[in-house]
């Protein structure tokens, strides 16, 4: 096949050569080359417009704003055919699905082989991170779905910034996408970290395809961090900055649609005026000790991929800014006049609306009309809370790391760990309710270390010895906290509020971090004091529902030191000493 000549836009002899492997292996009709440049997206954009690809929305309500509707069986994360390969399964560990390297090659390349006939290849360069950072990395992804490149324009820095970044090394991901008609029979999300590659084929749903986040940011960065002594988790960063102008940033790790871009783009109530939050990022965080022995992070997104049902206006107004303009919404509802709708969006639906399947709907329906994993792709910047500090290559110091869940019941409002490793173990007993970002039952309880259990890299054991020791490379190291947001009355009821009035919890966490708040001692670590937790302001909330949320229930309890139990049976053989003493502390303390 001879394609036309078109500029490459780089002369890496690494990337030419590989695209001619990956091209010949395809055999894609056409070849393109992508610059990342507004002209490359208008066309590029309109192209996916007149395949029927994007829907163009009602320009006057949503400028620059676009629409997807994937296929139904194609919609959320597929742990199940996600893959660590390497050469020995102990690599993977326990909780991962692993492949031997070779034969899942043998089997990919085998199905990509001729996968892109009738079909366009886009070269896609982009860096995770921003220019200038030592975390920074480069990636390329071949694609044959243009959603996917106008999706990694929005998602990551897209474009000959990362060839310059890369120049004549060799040292970038490998990305070959090959959407093969999202047919499930044929969807494998495969990571090679010993060659810094990944394969994804038959599925074009974000986490599965945009190959920069979950895949290189997260599962082959937790490899590489762990080989280089850094940390590469599934957190939010955001900036606290108090009426005095004090700034303090914090990472979070809740599990998929467990509340980090909410937590990340919150507004503060009234009361709390004077106080600015600001959204650094909102899923990842590249953390790496600096030379003051705090720890430093960096967002290596350029882009939201948030979760769209209960994204409003009170909830939310951060976003609502963010996705009012150039943004690309995939599976929620439209209203006749091509606007959007999903579930959360107003207090009542509209009249009529056509669903994510494309069939009319009305309020009578019995199916929601947005895909409960419907999501938006918007610019980082759109935020009109972004932090300047995003593109700062030295990243922020950070003061406190929190860990949560989505818990109905057990799990309080808010804690503090005691020290480091007490943290590292409140980490890895997070549990949480499954939620529809995966496939698979919704609602269920499974323990997910760190946030970390599908995207983790390598072995989970190993991932738990490797925080344990950071403590030793960081002597300054963040707080450790854990909130839930979620848990209910008897009634089903949110205890907590939530959205805006977590700040409440935030300033007690950032206050910690001062040595300013007090705090009392309790079973599961230092809870705050009846003082130094703010209420004021409140509207049915008052110190008795406080007491509620932080209520520790014995049975509750009892039931959630042996479901830890079972991970830690999975783990057992490579589980750091340091944790087993944890659970034994616990346990006493109860
Ligand atoms: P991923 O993008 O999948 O990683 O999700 P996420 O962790 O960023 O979650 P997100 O902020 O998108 O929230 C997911 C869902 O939880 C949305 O439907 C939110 O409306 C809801 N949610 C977020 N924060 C809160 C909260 O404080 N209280 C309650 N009750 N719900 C919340
Ligand atoms: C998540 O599931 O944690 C997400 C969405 O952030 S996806 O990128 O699809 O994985
Ligand atoms: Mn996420």
């Amino acid at each position: 096949m001879i394609y036309k000549m078109q500029p490459l836009h780089t002369n890496n002899p690494a990337v030419i050569r590989w695209v001619g492997e990956m091209t010949a292996l395809c055999q894609p009709d056409n070849l393109v080359w992508c610059d990342g440049s507004e002209e490359e997206k208008k066309k590029l954009t309109e192209e996916a417009v007149a395949q029927g690809i994007l829907i163009k929305l009602n320009q006057e309500k949503l400028p620059g704003c676009y629409y997807n509707r994937s296929k139904p069986d194609d919609v959320a994360r597929s742990e199940d055919r996600t893959f660590i390969c390497t050469a020995s399964a102990e690599e993977a560990g326990p909780t991962n699905n692993w492949s031997a390297l070779k034969e899942m090659y043998r089997k990919l390349h085998a199905l990509c082989a001729g996968g892109m006939r009738g079909r366009t290849l886009y070269v896609v360069p982009y860096l995770m991170g921003p220019p200038g950072s030592s975390l920074t990395k480069v990636g390329v992804e071949l694609t044959d779905s243009l959603y996917v490149v106008l999706s990694m324009r929005i998602m990551t820095r897209m474009g000959k910034v990362a060839y310059e970044h890369l120049g004549d090394g060799e040292d970038f991901n490998r990305g070959l996408h090959c959407m093969l008609e999202a047919d499930p029979t044929r969807r494998y999300i495969a990571h090679f970290p010993e060659d810094n590659a990944i394969i994804s084929t038959g599925s074009n749903y974000g986490g599965n395809v945009l190959l920069g986040k979950k895949c290189y940011a997260l599962r082959l960065g937790s490899w590489l961090a762990r080989k280089q002594g850094w940390l590469a988790e599934h957190m939010l960063i955001l900036s606290a900055e108090s009426p005095e102008g004090e700034k303090t940033f914090v990472t979070a790790a809740f599990p998929s649609a467990c509340g980090k871009t909410n937590f990340a783009m919150m507004v503060p109530p009234a009361h709390f005026a004077g106080w600015k939050i600001r959204t650094v990022g909102d899923d990842i965080a590249w953390m790496k000790p600096g030379p003051d022995g705090r720890l430093y992070a960096i967002n290596p997104e350029a882009g939201y991929f948030g979760v769209a049902p209960g994204t409003n206006s009170k909830t939310n107004p951060n976003a609502t800014a963010t996705i009012s303009h150039d943004t690309i919404y995939t599976n929620v509802a439209l209203t006749p006049d091509l606007d959007v709708w999903w579930e959360g969006k107003t207090k009542e639906p509209p009249a009529q609306l056509t669903d994510w399947k494309g069939r009319p709907w009305t309020p009578g329906s019995k199916e929601p009309a947005a895909h409960a994993n419907s999501r938006f792709a918007a610019p980082i910047r759109n935020n009109p809370a972004c932090a300047p500090e995003v593109d700062d290559p030295n990243g922020v110091p950070i003061s406190a790391i929190i860990f949560g869940g989505r818990r109905g019941t057990t799990m309080p409002l808010v804690y503090q760990a005691f020290n480091w490793i007490h943290g590292v173990y409140v980490g890895a007993t997070m549990g949480s309710e499954t939620t529809a970002a995966a496939t698979g039952a919704v609602g269920k309880v499974r323990r997910d270390p760190m946030a970390m259990l599908p995207f983790c890299g390598y072995n989970m054991g190993h991932y738990l010895n490797h925080w344990i020791r950071m403590r030793k490379k960081i002597p300054v190291p963040p707080r450790i906290f854990h909130v839930n947001w979620f848990r209910r009355d008897e009634q089903g009821n949110f205890l907590w509020p939530g959205f805006g009035e977590n700040m409440r919890v935030l300033k007690w966490i950032v206050e910690r971090t001062r040595g300013r708040a007090d705090a009392q001692e309790a079973p599961l670590g230092w809870v705050p004091g009846p003082r130094d937790f703010d209420l004021a302001g409140m509207k049915d909330f008052n110190p008795e529902k406080l007491a509620q949320a932080q209520a520790i229930n014995m049975e509750e309890w009892r039931r959630e030191v042996l479901g830890q139990d079972d991970l830690f049976f999975e783990l057992y053989a490579y589980l750091p000493k340091e944790l087993m003493l944890q659970r034994e502390l616990l346990v006493a303390r109860l």
